[in-house]
């Protein structure tokens, strides 16, 4: 009889690790969580998906190198998927410290647990295009340069190369997902698409007014969460690890993605969208946009979902939220 594998996902509670865990389960996977301990209940995306009673939550935080150790050796995972992070950019202004040691540092640890542990255990990193930041390319993909332009950036970028550097020292099966920009109704209400989402589903029922907003002429590349966790399950069952960019191809301003949202309920966005020096950044990143193409010759993934399906589903399913209180 073939075991199961197993899997070991920091993160496990946001919105990625809950797709992830999803579609592990779903592979048959036994699929372990590394659960930092906080005062409130933070499994909502798991239970909203039905896995919570299937998922095994191991206590552990990405500053505490022992409590990994003993969650790589606990899971007896045969991949592990480090997607915990301080993953708020504006964030990552007001705690450059914390981001540094979570995102940067935390990688480095997780990495360590693995070659202490287990070295044939497969690793992923969540690295970001926000390392590209002011880009140096048009459209960016593996080769293009790095410029980070927020904490949040520089600290992946230690992240990035840690897996580069841990893959080259010691030969680990360790790989780098250099992803765009992902959404989905689980997204963090703190970023722009599910506040977007959140606000037209609450101004179309009457309980908001306006939607404050900080920099709309900025563009990224938006893709669905389910979509892209599964470019991260195909990186880790090549023969080699290797670095890929996961991105749509396409890119779209917030502004634009705000006319979509609001005609999705028969609304005009310029009556209730106002601008807020309060949501502007230090630095910001005003285009993104990624070029999958490796992704889809080497590991034969491409989007699935439409920018317009996924504005839609965010809106319809805040609709519901909101609608059922
Ligand atoms: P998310 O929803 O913010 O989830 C982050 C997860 O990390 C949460 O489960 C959080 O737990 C956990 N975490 C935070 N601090 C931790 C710590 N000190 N120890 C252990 N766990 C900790 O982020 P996401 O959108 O799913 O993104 C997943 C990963 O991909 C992140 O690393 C992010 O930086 C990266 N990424 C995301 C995108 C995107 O567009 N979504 C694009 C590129 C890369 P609590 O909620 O309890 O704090
Ligand atoms: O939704 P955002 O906060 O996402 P951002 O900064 O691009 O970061 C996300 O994607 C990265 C991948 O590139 C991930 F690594 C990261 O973890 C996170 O998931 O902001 C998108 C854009 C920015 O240019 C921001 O300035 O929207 C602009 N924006 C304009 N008004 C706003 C707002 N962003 C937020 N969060 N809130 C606003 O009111």
């Amino acid at each position: 009889m073939t075991k199961n594998k197993s899997a070991l996902i920091t993160g496990i509670t946001g919105q990625d690790g809950a797709y992830l865990a999803q579609l592990l389960l779903g592979k048959g996977y036994q699929v372990h969580g590394f659960l930092p301990r906080r005062s409130t209940d933070t499994s909502w995306r798991l239970r909203e998906l039905g896995i919570l009673d299937e998922v095994h939550m191991i206590e552990g935080d990405l500053s505490d190198l022992s409590s990994l150790i003993r969650a790589v050796e606990g899971s007896r995972a045969d991949e592990v998927y480090n997607l915990g992070a301080q993953s708020f950019v504006g964030t990552s202004w007001q705690q450059p410290l914390l981001t540094a040691d979570v995102d940067g540092v935390g990688a480095l640890r997780v990495l360590e647990a693995v070659r202490i542990v287990n070295r044939e255990a497969r690793f992923y990193q969540a690295s970001t295009s926000e390392m590209f930041g002011l880009i140096q390319a048009e459209r960016q993909d593996e080769s293009t340069p790095f410029y980070p332009r927020s904490p949040y950036g520089v600290a992946k970028l230690m992240g990035h190369w840690a897996t580069v550097n841990y893959r080259e020292s010691y030969g680990m099966h360790a790989s780098s997902g250099i992803l765009f920009n992902h959404e989905s109704p689980l997204r963090g209400i703190e970023f722009v698409t599910r506040k977007v989402a959140h606000a037209v589903a609450s101004i179309k029922l009457g309980l908001q007014k306006e939607l404050r907003l900080g920099n709309i002429d900025a563009k990224r590349d938006w893709g669905f969460a389910g979509d892209y966790v599964e470019a991260m399950w195909l990186m880790l069952q090549q023969a080699g690890a290797d670095d890929y960019v996961v991105a749509t191809g396409k890119t779209v301003s917030v502004r634009d993605m705000c006319e979509l949202a609001f005609a999705h309920v028969g609304l005009k966005y310029q009556d209730y969208v106002v601008q807020d020096e309060k949501f502007m950044r230090p630095a910001e990143v005003d285009v993104l946009l990624g070029n999958p193409a490796k992704a889809k010759a080497k590991l034969g993934w491409a989007p699935r979902t439409t920018f317009e399906q996924l504005i839609a589903m965010m809106v319809d399913a805040d609709l519901r939220r909101l609608s059922s209180r």
